[in-house]
């Protein structure tokens, strides 16, 4: 029987030192300590053991089962440090490693050109205004005194939602709805996105317009010259030379282009201006009686200016930007030079 205890002791020594995985070190206490266990059986069969050896072997059972109970323990208590080992090693965090730096955004060079200009005006006590994208046909043309076979209704050069509604193309309309509610003296701004059936390097089908109304008493061609003059010298620099230029708009009479010196060859003549010298910047105008009347406004009482002028143009001209379309392509490299 003692040696029985002793080989007992032995093997399950041998078992522990093999077993790596936590269910195999459990799986050995419940061999050998177990209810059913063979350390338990032999303790069940002290009666076979003569008298004299009984306390030998009833104390080298106890001393038997007190190894095994503290050797397995220890076991389990390495297996389990074993485990979060492991994991600390799989995921290690190295706290030197540089951290992932933060990509910044920034405004787009359209939209700067429209700050910048509203600002100005704004020093000029004019306020910014905005409206539909998607017009009636009445506030896009009837209103703004285009007759229904001018070429700008056409299918070609305007976006159609339905017969009586358009994608607006120009943002006039939002003025004419102010002048509809608020009596003059009217002095407002109102920049906005455009759209017109138009696709090359110098013509997107959206781009952005700013236009500005001026109405009061004793408003001159001589106000919209000095406005006009004051605000391209913020744009473009004291320096700028300036031309009014005699045009046509259906909603202004009389109408002029505003030219400024070429900005890359100062007139000598370039490929940017065409070898003239001049670029054209806005169109302007008083605003033609008829679309006074069409608002309620008596032209008899009040007299105004207008003007608009395209923001991808300018933001071209004072970035030296050749192709409109680089605007809307979302490149980063391209919008992170302005
Ligand atoms: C251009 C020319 C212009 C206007 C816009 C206007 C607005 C009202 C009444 C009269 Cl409500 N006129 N706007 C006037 C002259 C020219 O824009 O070449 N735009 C890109």
């Amino acid at each position: 029987m003692i040696e029985d205890l002793q080989k007992l002791e032995k093997d399950a020594l041998a078992e522990l030192a093999a077993a790596a995985q936590e269910d195999q070190i459990l799986g050995i206490r419940t061999k050998y300590l177990g209810r059913k266990g063979l350390l338990t059986g032999l303790l069940r069969n002290i009666a076979q053991v003569s008298k004299a050896e009984k306390p030998l072997f009833g104390k080298r059972c106890n001393e038997v089962k007190e190894l095994l109970h503290t050797r397995i323990e220890e076991a389990l208590q390495r297996q389990t440090r074993q485990k979060k080992d492991d994991i600390l090693i799989k995921e290690k965090i190295d706290v030197t490693l540089p951290g992932r730096s933060v990509k910044y955004g920034r405004t787009h060079p359209v939209i700067q050109i429209r700050g910048e200009i509203c600002s100005i005006f704004a020093s000029f006590g004019f306020s910014v205004v905005e409206g539909p994208e998607v017009e009636l046909d009445y506030y896009n043309f009837e209103a703004l005194n285009i007759p229904k076979d001018h070429p700008a209704r056409d299918m070609q050069d305007t976006f159609y939602i339905e017969e009586n509604i358009v994608l607006r193309t120009h943002t006039s309309p939002v003025q004419v709805r102010v002048m509809e509610k608020v009596k003059p003296p009217v002095r407002i701004l109102s920049p906005g996105r455009v759209y017109r059936r138009d696709s090359d390097v110098s013509h997107t089908p959206m781009f952005h317009q700013i236009e500005g109304l001026l109405v009061d008493k004793g408003i001159s061609f001589g106000d919209l010259k000095g406005i006009l003059t004051a605000f391209l010298k913020k744009v473009f620099g004291e320096d700028t030379t300036l031309r009014f230029r005699p045009s046509f708009f259906p909603f202004t009479e009389p109408s002029a282009e505003v030219d400024i010196r070429c900005v890359i060859c100062k007139g000598r003549g370039c490929r940017v201006c065409g070898q003239s010298g001049w670029l054209e910047i806005l169109g302007s105008g008083m605003v033609d009686p008829a679309v006074f009347k069409n608002v309620g406004y008596n032209s008899e009482e009040y007299s105004g200016f207008a003007f608009g002028l395209g923001l991808e143009r300018i933001a071209m001209l004072k970035y030296g930007i050749s192709d409109i379309r680089l605007f809307f392509e979302n490149d980063i490299r391209f919008l992170k030079q302005f």
